[in-house]
């Protein structure tokens, strides 16, 4: 018997995007870590496809957030690029055209009847500031980003009543300064610990912000949208290789999770760093505002679970390194999405709402991205130019019955956003892989809504399937 899968009242159904991911850097102002490396080294870029252009959003949002509502979405994430919106990075004064340009944005999706989510940051450092003071090294770059972040919520928080701080910050620690996927590609364990520090420390000044000049009156709420891994042992009755997993979480998950829900690091987190001295520098007062400035709802974005096992191998890197504690398995019979190599496992879904209800506080929250990557398209398209993406139907469903269960069980979740709107640019994958409900021709900026995309629209009118 096929069962229904019906979602609280005014859940949200949704989609997100970035703003250096669809935008395109037109009229920007300074150039972010990801459009300076473009510069420098195009062929890191599939097909040397690089920001400038993306989705167009900067000149076509007008049109993309009719065909939002046409798919029948009630929410949206994008993000305020720090790169467009501020024209001095040491004051905080905003640029003209960039305000013109998000009124409009936030103007538009509401009049669409769209709920409007605004993140700001989503990897996008301006290069400046990584070149003046090391970037999220600095806490001089933190107070910045709080200028930044307050003269956003001064321009648009009268009608963005969502706000998130940062996007998957664990992927700043791991991307620019363990795994050398992100510019500047450092390697080096001492500095990632203090920049994990300090970005915890930036998202929780702006919470403070937020709340002290009054955002939150009115409605006004603000999170951080955190990538969940959760880390499954190879064999559950190994201890060694249960603690592994124990440690791979603290590292990856609680690290931002603990901190942005409870107001403190993990104990287990920082025996080790202090053990192995790479502890970070910190201040009473800066722990306090930590303590004092735990957020109000928390995104999720969860792709893919993470397999671990007892170290086996020995560390290469000189540097220090989390991995010293912990090596990643691949577990056999593991079902992979092949284009993007990440494992598919729908249960994920289930095990983070009873986490989040069980030891989170059962703080209100929703899943912000979940999604499939797939490359080559085109060979989905069927004579009426429709591109016919079943699996990704498929994989949403499957996600979203976990989440129904979580749901059912007691979890706070009160919404469910898919990366991504329209296809988009996926950093150095570039439009490798498509995510869409809305398939982008690259040559000619044409966007045709695919079979997901009619799916969607069906689920958000049943507020289920
Ligand atoms: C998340 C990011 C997004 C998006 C997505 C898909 O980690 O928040 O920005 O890109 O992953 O991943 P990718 O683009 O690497 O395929």
């Amino acid at each position: 018997m096929n069962k229904n899968f019906i979602f609280p009242k005014n859940f949200w159904w949704g989609s997100a995007t970035s703003g250096p991911q669809s935008e395109g850097s037109f009229n920007k102002k300074h150039k972010s870590i990801f459009d300076y490396w473009y510069e420098i080294e195009p062929e890191v870029f599939f097909n040397k496809v690089g920001p400038e252009v993306t989705s167009n959003f900067y000149n076509s949002y007008k049109e993309d957030l009719a065909m939002l509502k046409e798919i029948g979405l009630n929410s949206f994430r994008t993000s305020i690029q720090w790169t467009r919106l501020i024209k001095n990075l040491e004051t905080g004064e905003a640029d003209e055209d960039a305000i013109e340009f998000y009124n409009n944005v936030i103007d538009e999706t509401i009049k669409n009847g769209i709920i409007p989510v605004i993140n700001l940051h989503h990897f996008d450092l301006p290069v400046e500031l990584y070149d003046k003071y090391g970037g999220w090294e600095s806490k001089h770059v933190v107070d910045l980003f709080v200028k930044f972040a307050e003269t956003a919520f001064k321009l648009f928080a009268d009608r963005v009543k969502y706000w998130t701080t940062f996007n998957e910050p664990i992927v700043i620690v791991e991307g620019q300064y363990l795994y050398q996927f992100h510019y500047p590609k450092v390697v080096n364990g001492k500095k990632a610990m203090q920049v994990l520090y300090n970005v915890n420390l930036a998202s929780s000044k702006v919470v403070k912000v937020f709340k002290s000049r009054g955002y939150d009156k009115d409605g006004g709420q603000i999170g951080t949208i955190l990538n969940l891994t959760p880390s499954y042992p190879r064999d559950i009755n190994n201890t060694e290789d249960v603690e592994a997993a124990r440690i791979a979480d603290t590292f990856f998950n609680e690290s931002f999770l603990s901190p942005a829900v409870k107001g403190e690091f993990p104990k287990l987190l920082i025996e080790i760093l202090e053990k192995e001295g790479v502890i970070w520098q910190s201040t009473e007062e800066e722990l306090n505002i930590i303590k004092e400035n735990t957020i109000d709802f928390l995104g999720v974005n969860y792709y893919f679970p993470r397999r671990v096992k007892a170290k086996e191998t020995t560390c290469n890197s000189k540097e220090w390194m989390p991995d010293k504690y912990f090596d990643n398995y691949e577990m056999p019979g593991r079902r992979m999405n092949p284009y993007r190599g990440w494992e598919i496992y729908p249960k994920a879904i289930y095990d983070i709402a009873i986490n989040i209800r069980d030891n989170y506080n059962n703080i209100p929250w929703f899943i912000s991205e979940n999604g499939m990557g797939v490359e080559g398209e085109e060979r989905y398209i069927n004579t009426e130019g429709i591109v016919e993406d079943d699996y990704r139907i498929d994989f949403f469903k499957e996600h979203l019955e976990n989440l129904h269960k979580g749901i059912e069980e007691g979890a706070n979740c009160f919404g469910y956003h898919t990366w991504t709107p329209i296809d988009c640019w996926s950093w150095c994958n570039a439009y490798k892989n498509r995510y869409g409900f809305i398939a982008l021709d690259l040559e000619t900026q044409k966007k045709t809504i695919k079979k997901s995309g009619r799916w969607i629209k069906e689920v958000t009118e049943k507020n289920g399937f």
